[in-house]
């Protein structure tokens, strides 16, 4: 009886752990997204993404956000008002390159869409990591803390 009950439990407990790790995929332009139904720290985010086959998701022009934005509006619940994107400083006086090809955020398109006064390092000089901030008339970029959990988008760029 107490085995029956600790494999009931144990169904459940499976149960709830893939319904914690679905993906939820959609097709973009160029690309397909993964948005992430977990919140990791910004390292562990893009080794999730690797692990199935995607890299962080970066942002090269003007439609690509506003595609991206439109889809996470979707899906994200609004409480959830910081999600991990694939922008990383490599040190402190570095410019933010895009994981998914090392190019540089601010050059690689001409497009960037920072938040105003950011990317602005903390006196701490603790922030390395991008993420989108989201907010009622939009979703501008901020650099944080890598540490912090969030969701997180990753990506796969068709051929
Ligand atoms: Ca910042």
């Amino acid at each position: 009886m107490l085995l029956r009950s600790l494999f009931v439990l144990f169904l459940i407990f499976l149960t709830f752990c893939n319904a914690e790790e679905e993906l939820i995929e959609r097709k973009l332009t160029g690309k397909t997204i993964y948005i992430s139904t977990i919140k990791l720290p910004w390292f562990q985010a893009l080794n999730h993404c690797v692990k199935n086959g995607y890299t962080m998701v970066s942002i090269k022009t003007f439609e690509e956000n506003k595609e991206l934005l439109k889809e996470l509006k979707r899906v994200i619940r609004t409480e959830d008002t910081q999600v991990w994107i694939g922008g990383l400083k490599h040190h402190q006086f570095a410019n933010f390159r895009w994981v998914s090809d090392g190019s540089h955020v601010a050059t690689a398109s001409g497009y960037t869409n920072w938040a105003p006064g950011e990317p602005a390092d903390s006196f701490y000089y603790d922030q390395f990591c991008m993420a989108m901030l989201f907010r009622k008339d939009g979703a501008p970029w901020d650099d944080l803390n890598c540490w912090v959990k969030n969701l997180f988008v990753c990506e796969k760029r068709d051929d």
